[in-house]
């Protein structure tokens, strides 16, 4: 029998709008119906599926409304959708606000549905510490038929942030293997001003201030020193204007390339030597995976999930959170030892695919999802 999920989350260009639309596409390729339900089309949900379907939560906002009611419209839709669709599974990415709304919607549905509800971290991390909404993140976790953490950092945060007694399983992210294609730009090293001697540094986030961009300029100021190279800032968010500020300060307008929000990232890490992500806060760093499937070894923080994808000395390196000059030395290694890079990108690329591959961890999903619905 067809299973019908329906998948509750953020549209927007970040990890968890990536993994919960692959996710789905996943699923309909396996003859599962999905049903997004959401304000926007995932950005990623380009091709037309024929048992994929969009729900839009449309947020009414009448003058007696202080604030548009996102959660109560989105509740009110997730409940419509179950009982109109027939849903089986609601699976909710984020504790606050999608698995909250989950639940209410299930108790207004007429249909008996199972949740299961994976937390990406933000939602542990930052949240999780705010009094207004530890009790909520605790209530939506116990009320969820199944937790998933997408690391076993996060899991242990997780239990020991709200003494939770329930089994949270930890599935992976996921990423597709990236056949080898053509640059749909041939010459984008030159069309970026960066000639072919120089070396590429790459960093790909939301320029949120967990990021910390400002260490990866820092970091890319003591290499640049070093190593003939460009640095690739890609996205956009609340800590921009200080970076470009500081790129400023550094005289280093003509070395940093602010690319802005690039929803295909394949291209630019095609032409890049090394990924930093130097967060303070990350609970798994799903652009590492991008980097890493397309044999781009990386650099990241010894905090949260990062070890659990980066191995240390074999594919990348761990660094300390802000030890600019020690991160700095390990990319200036990694880019003047042509040995030492060919062997970091065939095993950062053999590693992901061995250990993050959407087959092995979408099958992990759906034994999640046979085993609630045996439950019905
Ligand atoms: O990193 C962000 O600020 C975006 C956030 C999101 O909602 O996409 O990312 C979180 O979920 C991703 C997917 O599971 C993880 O790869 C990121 O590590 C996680 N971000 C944080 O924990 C800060």
């Amino acid at each position: 029998m067809t299973k019908k999920i329906g998948i509750v989350c953020y549209p927007t260009v970040g990890g968890s709008g990536v993994v919960a639309t692959e996710l789905g596409i996943h699923l309909a390729e396996k003859n599962y119906e999905v049903h997004f339900i959401s304000t926007t089309m995932p950005f990623r949900l380009k091709r037309l599926y024929p048992n994929i379907y969009f729900h839009e939560v449309d947020v009414s906002n009448y003058p007696v409304f202080k604030h548009p009611p996102y959660d109560l419209s989105l509740a009110s839709k997730i409940s419509e959708v179950i009982d109109r669709e027939e849903l089986d599974i609601i699976h909710a990415h984020y504790a606050v606000p999608h698995a909250i709304c989950s639940i209410f919607a299930s108790q207004m549905a007429k249909r008996d549905v199972k949740i299961v509800t994976t937390l990406h971290g933000t939602d542990i991390t930052i949240l999780g510490i705010d009094d207004n909404f530890n009790h909520m993140i605790r209530y939506a976790i116990e009320q969820s038929d199944q937790v998933t953490a997408v690391s076993e950092s996060l899991k242990k945060q997780t239990e020991e942030a709200f003494q939770i007694q329930k089994p949270i399983k930890v599935v992976y992210n996921f990423i597709d293997n990236v056949e080898e294609r053509e640059l749909s730009c041939s010459d984008l090293k030159s069309k970026l001003g960066i000639s072919s001697n120089e070396k590429v540094l790459i960093h790909i986030s939301n320029f949120r201030q967990v990021k910390r961009v400002e260490d990866v300029v820092r970091v890319f100021e003591q290499t640049f020193k070093r190593v003939e190279s460009k640095l690739l800032l890609v996205g956009d968010g609340p800590e921009h204007s200080k970076v470009r500020n500081l790129v400023n300060e550094l005289n280093l307008d003509e070395q940093v390339i602010f690319l802005g929000r690039q929803d295909n990232v394949h291209d630019l890490l095609k032409i890049s030597d090394l990924k930093l992500l130097l967060s303070e806060k990350e609970s798994f760093g799903l652009v590492l995976l991008e980097a890493m499937i397309s044999g781009v070894p990386c650099i990241g923080t010894n905090i949260g999930g990062i070890p659990e994808v980066i191995e240390d000395g074999q594919n990348g390196y761990i660094c300390e959170v802000g030890n600019i000059n020690g991160i700095s030395d390990k990319a200036v290694k990694l880019l003047t030892d042509d040995n030492l890079w060919q062997k970091f990108s065939s095993h950062a690329k053999q590693y992901a695919e061995n250990n993050f591959s959407s087959d092995r961890i979408v099958r992990k999903y759906e034994e999640i999802y046979d085993q609630l619905h045996s439950q019905v």
